[in-house]
C-alpha cells in the first residue's frame, strides 16, 4: 500500500543507520494495512507519519568519576515517543550497546505495548551506554546521580515515569530516586520498580516474567495444551528470565536451560532457581558458576546454541535479535510448539515468519512482556492513592490484564483477517486506541 510504504521510506530516510528502529517500525506498519484501508481518516490526519516520529528525543552528557579518580563520560538518552493516552512510560537500559536506534525502537514498541495494557500510559524509553558490569556500588551510585542530574528536568509523575530494563534494577532505581527527590524536593511517583520501603509495588519484580507465563498459559490453553510436563528453554538470567522460570516451574514445567551474555547452562534435571537467584541477584556472578554447584549440568560457552536444545516452549528473555532464522528452523525441527518473547524484539523477522508459517504459536513481546509495565502502572495507582495492595491483589490484576491482552490481540487479528497471527493482532489492538486518541486531540 503506497501510504504505508511512503511512511516507512520516510522513517528510514529520516533516521539513517538506525537498523533496530527501522526493523520495529517496518514490523508494525506492515500489519496495519487493513486498518488503514478501513479508516481513510487516519491517513488524512497523517497519523502514521506522526506515530513514527518521536515527540521528543533527548541526548545528554553523563560525566562521573570512577574509583581510580578518573573522569568517565557516558551518553544518556530519553526518547519520549507518544503521550496520546498518558504520560510517557518505559524503562531505562544501561548497557554498552545502547545507542539512539536501540532506545528509539524500544520507545516505539512501548507505545503499542502500553496501549495494550488498557491502562493510561504513553510510551518512552531511555538509558545509557554505561556498563554496570564490574562497577562498584559507589561507581554505579555516582553514575546514577549524574544521569538523574540531567534527566530530572524532563520527567515527572504526570510527565514521564521511567523504570528498569537491562542493567537497571532495584539498586539503580534506588539511587536514581534518591537523586530526583533531592533535586526536586518532592516525593512523587516519578519512577517505578521502587523498593518496597519507599513506594514500590509488591509483585513488580516478578511481573514481567509471571505475566509472560500467564500469557503463554492462555495461548497454549486455547490450543489444548498445558505447561504440565512440558520442557521449557529460557534465555537470559536477569529479572525477566528468573521470574518466568519461577512461574513456569510453579505451573509444572521442566525448565532445562538459562543463559547470560557469555554462555548457557543445560540442566536436564531442571534448573535449580535458588542457585540462579543467589548467583545473579545476590552475588552478581556469571551463569557458568551454576556448574560448580550442580556438576550434572552442562555449561556451553556461547549463547547461540541455546535454541538447539529440544523443547516444547521457548522463551527468549535476554535481548533483541537473539533468535534468528536458523534458530527458528532448529526449534521447529525439534517440535517446539510455542515461542513467546519475554525480551523486546528478541526474534528476528525471518524467525517470526518461520514460526507463523509453520504454525508455531508465537507471542510478540509487545503483548507477552507487557506485564512489567502494566504492574508499573499499578504502582503509580497505588502511589496516587497513597496505599499499597497485597501481593495477591497485584498478581490477580496482572493475570487479568494478561488474559485481556491475549483476548484483545486474538480478536483484533480475527477481525482484520489475520486469524492466529498475534503479531498483527497485538499491533492492531495497540494501535487503535492510540490512533483514536490522536485523532481526537487534533494535529499535535
Ligand atoms: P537484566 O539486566 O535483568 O537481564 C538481562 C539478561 O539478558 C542477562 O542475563 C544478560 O546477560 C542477558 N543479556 C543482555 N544483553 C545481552 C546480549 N547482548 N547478548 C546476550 N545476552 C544478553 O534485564 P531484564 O531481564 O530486565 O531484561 C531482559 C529483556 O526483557 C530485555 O529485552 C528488556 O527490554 C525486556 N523487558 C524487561 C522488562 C522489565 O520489567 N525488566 C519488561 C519488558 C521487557 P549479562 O548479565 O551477561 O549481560
Ligand atoms: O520494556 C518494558 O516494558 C520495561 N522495561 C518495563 C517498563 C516499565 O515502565 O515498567
Amino acid at each position: 500500500m503506497s501510504y504505508i510504504n511512503d511512511v516507512l521510506e520516510k522513517a528510514i530516510r529520516m533516521n539513517p543507520g538506525e537498523q533496530e528502529f527501522h526493523q520495529a517500525v517496518k514490523e508494525v506498519l506492515e500489519t496495519l494495512e487493513p486498518v488503514i484501508n478501513k479508516h481513510p481518516e487516519y491517513a488524512r490526519a497523517g497519523l502514521l507519519e506522526r506515530m513514527t516520529e518521536p515527540e521528543r528525543q533527548l541526548m545528554f552528557r553523563v560525566p562521573w568519576v570512577d574509583d581510580q579518580n578518573r573522569v568517565q563520560v557516558n551518553r544518556g538518552f530519553r526518547v519520549q515517543f507518544n503521550s496520546a493516552i498518558g504520560p510517557y512510560k518505559g524503562g531505562l537500559r544501561f548497557h554498552p550497546s545502547v545507542n539512539l536506534s536501540i532506545i528509539k525502537f524500544l520507545a516505539f514498541e512501548q507505545v503499542f505495548k502500553n496501549s495494550l495494557t488498557g491502562l493510561p500510559i504513553g510510551g518512552g524509553k531511555g538509558g545509557s551506554d554505561f556498563d554496570p558490569r564490574g562497577k562498584s556500588d559507589g561507581e554505579v551510585m555516582r553514575f546514577c546521580q549524574s544521569f538523574m542530574t540531567e534527566l530530572y528536568r524532563h520527567i515527572g509523575a504526570d510527565t514521564d515515569v521511567p523504570a528498569g530494563d537491562i542493567g537497571v534494577g532495584a539498586r539503580e532505581i534506588g539511587y536514581l530516586y534518591g537523586q530526583y527527590k533531592r533535586i526536586r524536593n518532592a516525593y512523587e511517583s516519578v519512577l517505578t520498580g521502587k523498593g518496597l520501603s519507599y513506594g514500590g509495588s509488591l509483585a513488580r519484580k516478578e511481573a514481567t516474567g509471571y505475566g509472560l507465563v500467564y500469557f503463554v498459559d492462555e495461548m497454549i490453553k486455547a490450543n489444548g495444551k498445558s505447561y504440565r510436563d512440558s520442557t521449557v528453554v529460557v534465555s537470559g538470567s536477569g529479572n525477566v528470565a528468573i521470574y518466568a522460570v519461577e512461574k513456569a516451574q510453579q505451573l509444572g514445567a521442566r525448565v532445562v536451560s538459562m543463559s547470560d551474555s557469555d554462555g548457557y547452562i543445560y540442566d536436564p534435571k531442571g534448573i535449580d532457581l535458588d542457585t540462579v537467584k543467589q548467583l545473579k541477584e545476590v552475588e552478581r556472578k556469571r551463569i557458568s558458576e551454576y556448574k560448580l554447584i550442580h556438576p550434572q549440568a552442562e555449561y556451553h560457552k556461547n549463547t547461540e546454541r541455546i535454541w538447539s536444545i529440544p523443547c516444547d516452549i521457548a522463551l527468549p528473555c535476554a535481548t533483541q535479535n537473539e533468535l534468528n532464522g536458523e534458530d527458528a528452523k532448529l526449534l521447529v525441527a525439534n517440535a517446539c510448539y510455542a515461542v513467546a518473547e519475554g525480551a523486546n524484539m528478541p526474534t528476528t523477522p525471518e524467525a517470526v515468519d518461520i514460526f507463523l508459517k509453520e504454525g508455531v504459536l508465537f507471542a510478540p513481546g509487545k503483548a507477552s512482556n507487557a506485564g512489567g509495565v502494566a504492574t508499573s502502572a499499578l504502582e503509580m495507582s497505588q502511589n496516587s492513592i497513597r496505599d499499597s495492595w497485597t501481593f495477591e491483589e497485584v498478581d490477580a490484576k496482572l493475570k487479568e490484564i494478561m488474559v485481556n491482552i491475549f483476548n484483545n490481540a486474538s480478536e483484533a487479528a480475527k477481525e482484520y483477517g489475520y486469524e492466529n497471527n498475534l503479531v498483527a493482532g497485538a499491533n492492531i489492538a495497540g494501535f487503535k486506541k492510540v490512533a483514536e486518541a490522536m485523532l481526537a486531540q487534533g494535529i499535535v
